[in-house]
C-alpha cells in the first residue's frame, strides 16, 4: 500500500505517528507530494482524493483512503492485535472521538485557518482573509488554556492509555508555532503532558 503524504504537513504526521504506535511504518509506502508545488492539485491526484488534500491512502486493490482519521480508522482495524488507540470497550472509544472531535473543531482548525489566512501560504488557490486567521487565532490560545486545566493532574488526555487523542493535540500543539503560539510557562500541565509525549518515539516519525 501507498500513503500520499507530506512530511512538513500536520495532518499525514497524525497518521504517522498512529501507525508508528503500532509498529506499522513498514506496512506502506510513502510517496511525498509537494503542496507548495501544486502537486496536490493534479488530475492523477485528484483521482485519488477528490478534496485535494494529504494524506490520502491507496490499498494494493486500488482503493483510496482520504481523511487522517479515516485512514488511522483502517488500521486499528486491519490489525486488531497491535495496541489500541482508539479506545477498548464502548465507553472509551466513545470517550476518544469525543477528544477526538472537539481537538479537531476547537483546534487543529482554527490552527489551520489561522495559519493559511494570516500567512497567504496557498493564496494561489484561495482568498486569505487576515482577520478571520486572527480570530481563528484566539480559538487555538484559549483551547491551549482548557488543555492545560484539564491536563492538571493527567498523564494522557483522554482516559488512564495513550490514546490517537494525544496523537492529534501533540501534533496540533506542534502546529501552532507556524502561526507563532507555544505553550506558555504558566502552562505547566500542558507542558508537562507535551513533554511526555515528545519523548516518544513516534513523535519523530
Ligand atoms: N480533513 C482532512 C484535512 C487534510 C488537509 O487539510 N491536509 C492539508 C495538509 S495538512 C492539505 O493537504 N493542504 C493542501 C491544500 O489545501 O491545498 C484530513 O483530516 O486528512
Amino acid at each position: 500500500m501507498k500513503i500520499f503524504e507530506t512530511k512538513t504537513a500536520p495532518n499525514p504526521r497524525r497518521v504517522r505517528m498512529f501507525m508508528a504506535e503500532k509498529g506499522l511504518l513498514d506496512k506502506a509506502g510513502f510517496v511525498q507530494i509537494d503542496l507548495a508545488k501544486g502537486e496536490n492539485l493534479t488530475a492523477e491526484y485528484v483521482a485519488r482524493n477528490p478534496m485535494k488534500k494529504v494524506p490520502v491512502m491507496e490499498l494494493d486493490d486500488g482503493t483510496c483512503i482520504a481523511e487522517t482519521m479515516a485512514i488511522c480508522r483502517y488500521f486499528e482495524e486491519a490489525y486488531p492485535d497491535t495496541t489500541p488507540l482508539l479506545g477498548k470497550t464502548p465507553v472509551d472509544k466513545a470517550l476518544v472521538e469525543q477528544w477526538l472531535r472537539w481537538i479537531e473543531f476547537y483546534f487543529f482548525l482554527p490552527t489551520g485557518m489561522s495559519f493559511q489566512h494570516t500567512t497567504g501560504y496557498f493564496k494561489d488557490r484561495m482568498n486569505p482573509i487576515k482577520e478571520w486567521g486572527e480570530e481563528c487565532a484566539v480559538a487555538s490560545e484559549k483551547f491551549f488554556h482548557f488543555l492545560d486545566k484539564h491536563l492538571a493532574g493527567r498523564e494522557f488526555i483522554c482516559g488512564d492509555e495513550f490514546t490517537a487523542a494525544d496523537i492529534n493535540a501533540f501534533t496540533t500543539v506542534d502546529f501552532n508555532k507556524v502561526i507563532d503560539i507555544r505553550i506558555k510557562p504558566e502552562q505547566q500541565h500542558l507542558q508537562a503532558w507535551y513533554d511526555r509525549i515528545k519523548q516518544r518515539p513516534s513523535a519523530k516519525a
